[in-house]
């Protein structure tokens, strides 16, 4: 039985042209910053992003751990979404690691954070609370159904937290699949945001690592947050190799994932007894509700996987299918006669 997995774009196998260039690539010491193919996906990155310098990570909650640890000292607070992965998924390794306190605010359906409570919530100097240092968004953003954030807001935020001297971090886990979506350069997402942090290890199918990116200093500090978090590598160029393919031939299929998703959710709309909006997918994720008498999510996802789909359960009524390389679009009509056929 072929299986389809929607569990998550971090299923994603390294390419025929990854295996090559990881047994070939050239390494040295990366952190005596010898290994040239380290040097070369962070001079990459850096151009493709528009930001003056790079650093490879092991992993997305790693980048955005080092980037908090950069901006922020112990008893600053960050301002985040109350859906952000930060806050819900990396059990909140910036206050158990870094002292660094959060303060949630509502996310909206589409990803964003209302700016006027972002200005409300930015604290006045006041012996009694904590510094607000850092804003972080989500572009795309997970929890929101894969919602893709404009350059016109962030460039809003980023405005706003200007002028109260803080700074903007994005976890772009998922921002190439943003920039596909919109059709436009990662660099002018970016732009408006002193860091961001993008997944090689997801859409873009390479096996391991994530990259931070800013200006000189940011980055200095980020190297040293990653070198006491145990983050750095040796003989990294093998990853790293792995990552110049995913940046260089991986980011324009993201728009298959696009598609599929789209088609995806289109087939589940149909389906009696699951809710989803066709028209709010915007790139690979999507989040639907199921409901069957006596039958909650996680149940039903098991008997999905035991017709050989697999998807995640969110919640009790919810689950997540993630588009990604290995599903074509001949495998989302399959998948969606085996939900059919589940739901019935
Ligand atoms: N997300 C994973 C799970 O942790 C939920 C997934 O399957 O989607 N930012 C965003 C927006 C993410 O979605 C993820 C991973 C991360 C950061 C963390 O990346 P990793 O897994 O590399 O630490």
């Amino acid at each position: 039985m072929d299986i389809i997995d929607l569990r998550s774009d971090t299923i994603t196998r390294p390419t025929a042209a990854m295996r090559k260039a990881m047994a070939e690539a050239e390494v040295g010491d990366d952190v005596f910053k010898e290994d040239p193919t380290v040097n070369r996906l962070e001079e990459l990155a850096a151009q493709r992003v528009g930001k003056p310098a790079a650093l490879l990570v092991g992993s997305g909650t790693m980048g955005n751990l080092v980037s908090q640890l950069s901006h922020c000292g112990r008893g600053d607070e960050t301002i985040l979404g109350d859906q952000s992965h930060v806050f819900f998924y990396e059990q909140g390794g910036a206050s158990a690691l870094g002292g660094i306190h959060p303060r949630t605010l509502p996310n909206d359906m589409d990803g964003t954070i209302a700016l006027e409570k972002i200005e409300a919530a930015i604290r006045p100097d006041d012996v009694h609370f904590p510094i607000s240092r850092l804003v972080i968004l989500e572009n795309t953003h997970n929890r929101c159904s894969g919602t893709l954030l404009t350059p016109a807001y962030t460039t809003a935020v980023a405005r706003l937290v200007k002028q109260h001297g803080l700074k903007l971090h994005i976890d772009g886990a998922r921002i190439f699949n943003a920039a596909v979506a919109l059709g436009m350069d990662v660099a002018d997402l970016a732009a408006p945001a002193d860091s961001v942090t993008f997944c090689l290890s997801k859409g873009l199918a390479a096996p391991v690592g994530s990259v931070v990116c800013g200006d000189e200093a940011f980055i200095a500090r980020a190297r040293r947050m990653r070198k006491s978090v145990g983050g750095g590598m040796r003989q990294a160029g093998v990853i790293a190799a792995a990552g110049i393919v995913a940046l260089t031939e991986m980011v324009d299929r993201l728009a298959e994932d696009h598609l599929n998703a789209r088609t995806l959710a289109e087939g589940l709309a149909e389906i009696p007894g699951v809710l989803v909006d066709p028209d709010a997918i915007a790139t690979n994720i999507v989040y639907f509700r199921v409901a069957k008498n006596g039958m909650d999510a996680p149940a039903m996802v098991a008997q999905l996987g035991e017709s050989g789909v697999r998807v995640l359960p969110t919640a009790k009524d919810q689950m997540r299918a993630v588009l990604n390389y290995h599903v074509t679009a001949a495998n989302v009509k399959q998948a969606l006669a085996v939900f059919s056929r589940v739901m019935k």
